[in-house]
């Protein structure tokens, strides 16, 4: 097995030395991290890979590799103080980021220009609100500026041009402005973040904390005298080894309490930076067997964990929704947060409903077997949409793929169930999406916002369509119509009881049953594409 898997490791080192790779570690003095890459690779392998590619062999494969990365990659600088791990001891940086790339302008849907909006026109009032306001897009800094294109069979691709292949405080800072004028030039005004993608880790807590401040210093700074602020923040408690068994659900209180922590400052961030939101996704809060899982106590620790969270987001006064990110699986083979009814669950258990609202992810959604807008509309009718992570998944692929919508049925879909809560703010989109692997010059980081973001403003014209068309929603009410009057609206406000029921079905005998008309739903939802 571990020859196998050193092969795997020796060809996987192999193709980070391709000739960019090396020209670019030509221009950097000490050269790329080639650790994390492997990390990632080795993360995405065990994780993803199992979900179609040949389960055993595959296994083997991952368990070995992740062996042979134990013994054979370099250490990672995780705070990058240090002399050996900071070759980027200042943040300077000459000029623009994206030199070259204009402020991106609404141009209409004639347009032939990539780099200008067709759809997405920011001012433009439709169904009573500004498309700005329907969307309150927001970037996400972890896949826009820390995602690298590696897979789980290959290294990263991305070469961004301020990027010096250090995880230092300095590149932090750069790549933070980078991100800024990013911002700007697409003229979004929310964005999200983990607490570790934004600044280094630190071998203690103490240290972590002072390189997120630092960071957030700087982000402070260039929030001033703009409207930008977080979407959303969230801690990182999934990457590093200590969360192998969870966060809130591990079984070392050691770690509970580390958790604890992490969530308490990246809260303090998030309020400092006059974040609207705060994100829970529970990434490794589950388990992989039960065997060796008591998930009784599992769920009571999370719930205790987030009630704290709620007590301390009081006493800070921070007045943001507190959300709950469901995914049945990945990187666990179980996650307790399942989908948005087995959320919505655990909510009313532990009496935490009105403290927490959801953030459907449409990615997520498709891995739990159900569509997005299955989704959106369970957390829609128990009054918990409270945010979008704007995805996709691929049908073929079968996992996490995070891809850009650009779907306009599926938009359309996701639309329908935004219109009908009256929005999300103070949600928003966030797009929880990266660029493919293979898309690697800077001009795509724009390209894939605007179709996502000119995608969804399709989506909620389609929508302000079918509500002006009105036949679908009369489709709908028809087919209920039989609830409205006598007996059915007697059901329906709880007093019909089995023998008033009984004498009814004796009187009208066997019930003409009408078409459910599905067809022609389709025919209505398709013509307004
Ligand atoms: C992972 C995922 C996360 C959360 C934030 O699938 O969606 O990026 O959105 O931790
Ligand atoms: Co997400």
């Amino acid at each position: 097995m571990r020859d196998t898997c050193r092969l795997a490791d020796l060809a996987a080192t192999a193709r980070l030395l391709n000739p960019r790779e090396l020209g670019r570690r030509l221009r950097s003095p000490r050269g790329r991290d080639l650790s994390r890459s492997l990390l990632y690779n080795y993360e995405d392998c065990c994780m993803k890979g199992r979900m179609k590619v040949n389960g055993v062999l595959l296994l083997l494969l991952c368990l070995g590799s992740a062996l042979s990365a134990v013994i054979a990659a370099p250490q990672t600088c995780p705070a990058n103080l240090e002399a050996k791990c900071n070759d980027a001891s200042s943040d300077d940086w000459e000029g623009e980021f994206f030199p070259g790339i204009p402020k991106i302008k609404y141009e209409g849907p004639t347009s032939k220009n990539p780099l200008s909006y067709k759809w997405y026109n920011a001012e433009e009032e439709i169904l009573g609100k500004k498309m700005k306001d329907w969307f309150r897009f927001s970037v996400a800094f972890w896949h826009t500026f820390r995602g690298t294109g590696a897979d789980p069979f290959g290294a990263p691709t991305k070469s961004w041009p301020w990027e010096d292949g250090t995880n230092s405080l300095a590149m932090a800072k750069r790549r933070m402005r980078a991100h800024f004028e990013f911002m700007n030039k697409l003229g979004v005004e929310w964005w999200c973040f983990h607490d570790r993608d934004i600044a280094p880790d630190g071998k203690t807590l103490a240290e972590a904390n002072a390189n997120l401040d630092e960071v957030v210093a700087l982000a402070k700074n260039l929030q001033e005298g703009s409207k930008i602020k977080p979407l959303w923040g969230t801690a990182q408690l999934f990457l590093h080894s200590r969360y192998m068994h969870g966060a809130a659900t591990s079984s070392e209180v050691g770690v509970y309490a580390y958790a604890a922590a992490q969530v308490k400052k990246a809260m303090e961030v998030t309020h400092y930076l006059g974040g609207e939101n705060y994100v829970f996704w529970g990434g490794r809060e589950g388990y992989q067997t039960l065997l060796n899982t008591d998930m009784q106590r599992e769920l009571d620790h999370l719930a205790r964990f987030l009630q704290a969270a709620v007590n301390y987001k009081k006493k800070i006064g921070f007045n943001g929704t507190l959300l709950i990110e469901p995914k049945p699986q990945e990187p666990t083979k179980h996650q307790y947060d399942w989908d948005a009814a087995t959320a919505f669950a655990f909510l009313q258990k532990y009496g935490l409903l009105g403290e927490f609202k959801l953030n459907i992810e449409c990615n997520h959604a498709t891995l739990s077997g159900h569509s997005c807008h299955h989704e959106l509309e369970t957390a829609r009718i128990n009054g918990l949409l409270g945010n979008v992570d704007a995805n996709t998944g691929d049908p073929q692929i079968g996992w996490d793929t995070d891809q850009f919508l650009t779907d306009i049925a599926e938009a359309t879909l996701v639309m329908l169930s935004v219109v009908r809560n009256g929005g999300l703010a103070p949600g928003g989109f966030n797009f929880d999406a990266k660029l493919r692997r293979e898309s690697t010059d800077v001009e795509d980081m724009f390209i894939a916002h605007i179709s996502g973001m000119d995608t969804l403003a399709r989506g909620l014209h389609n929508v302000a369509k079918l509500i002006e068309d009105g036949s679908l929603d009369e489709l709908v009410r028809k087919r209920y119509s039989s609830f409205d009057t006598e007996i059915g609206a007697l059901v329906e406000a709880g007093k019909a009881d089995f023998e008033t029921l009984e004498k009814k079905a004796m009187e009208w005998g066997e019930p003409s049953v009408p078409s459910g008309k599905q067809e022609l739903a389709e025919m209505i939802f398709q013509s307004a594409l």
